[in-house]
């Protein structure tokens, strides 16, 4: 009899699946399912067989809906190390570490890069005391097709003021799928995690210090089961390096609001700079909303680019 399951994490060549019904099953794996660029990831859709007494052999994979990769500028490769993600779940603070808008932008690449929808979260309203303009960064990511929420982990029943969307309306909004949490380091991650899972999942948070024999640390990428949508944590995928985009005409790809306004531009090679005379950027009014939302994005997408240009071609793959 064979089963149907999905792998929500691996350890040396040991799989852990949770199949179908609802069961976890630790499995091995066929040699050809574990091609070095080509392995069995988190995420991915098995076939087990029983082999022997209780032992169980992943035979085969189904086809991936989606990949998620992680840049590894040392050795200038990509790694995939999870699949079938539905959704980019941006976790950003309100409070500290304090927010970058610069961070949401090159996550927001990413997404792009891995074929997602994104969703913005901004945890922490508790402390928040206007340092930003809430709305404004709202509004600067929703004409992208953002979804985004204001949360405060530690409330979950807090009232979304500003967004309107709360913590409930991103558990809703995650029902039957499977998102990738990105965000840097305290901004809340893991007790996010516990909250939308409802508490089954007790995940190591910054303040509880000391890492215990048996605790839970992220070091690799894991699925979470929340019931009925599934979160992946993972610390390799937050690596703010965009060295693996190759020139600019790459980099236009995921900025298609910047690629629009790129068009209109009727100088090649522009760089779109401020001091680019007669660009078609410099012809917007900074003091009109519209404007103001493509002029930072274009400051983001102008630090990316200086970023990968500056690499020689020949460190890259
Ligand atoms: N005040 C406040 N603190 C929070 C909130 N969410 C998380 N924290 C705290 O922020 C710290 C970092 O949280 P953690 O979940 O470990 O962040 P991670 O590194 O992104 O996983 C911990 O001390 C949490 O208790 C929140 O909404 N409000
Ligand atoms: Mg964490
Ligand atoms: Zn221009």
């Amino acid at each position: 009899m064979s089963l149907k399951a999905r792998i929500f994490s691996s350890n040396k060549r040991i799989f852990d699946c949770l199949t179908a019904e609802g069961d976890i099953v630790s499995a091995t794996a066929l040699a050809m399912l574990l091609k070095n660029d080509n392995s069995l990831v988190v995420g991915d859709n098995v076939n087990l067989e029983p082999d022997g007494e209780s032992q169980w052999t992943i035979t085969s994979a189904e086809e991936r809906t989606s990949t998620i990769f992680r840049n590894i500028p040392r050795e200038h490769t990509k790694k995939i190390i999870a699949s079938n993600v539905d959704a980019v779940l941006i976790v950003v603070s309100a409070g500290q570490p304090t927010y970058k808008r610069g961070l949401v932008d090159r996550y927001l690449v990413r997404a792009t890069q891995w074929g997602l929808p994104a969703l913005l979260v901004f945890n922490k309203m508790d402390l928040f005391d206007g340092e930003f303009d809430l709305a404004f960064e709202a509004e600067r990511v929703k004409q992208l097709g953002v979804t985004t929420f204001e949360v405060c982990a530690e409330d979950p029943d807090r009232k979304a003021a500003v967004l309107g969307n709360g913590f409930h309306e991103l558990k809703k909004m995650l029902k039957g799928n499977t998102a990738i949490l990105l965000g840097q380091s305290g901004v809340g991650k893991s007790r996010l995690i516990t909250e939308l899972s409802g508490g089954e999942v007790e995940l190591l948070s910054g303040d509880l210090g000391k890492v215990g024999k048996g605790m839970h640390t992220t070091t690799w990428a894991e699925l979470v089961e929340c019931g009925d949508f599934t979160l992946v944590d993972s610390p390799g995928v937050r690596s703010m390096s965009l060295s693996d985009i190759s020139d600019e005409e790459e980099l236009l790809n995921y900025f298609p609001d910047i690629a629009d306004g790129a068009v209109k531009c009727k100088f090649r090679n522009c760089e779109h700079a401020e001091n680019s005379k007669g660009c078609w950027f410099q012809t917007l009014k900074l003091e009109d909303h519209s404007s103001a939302v493509v002029f930072s994005r274009l400051e983001s997408y102008i630090r990316i680019r200086l970023e990968i240009t500056q690499i020689p071609t020949w460190e890259k793959k």
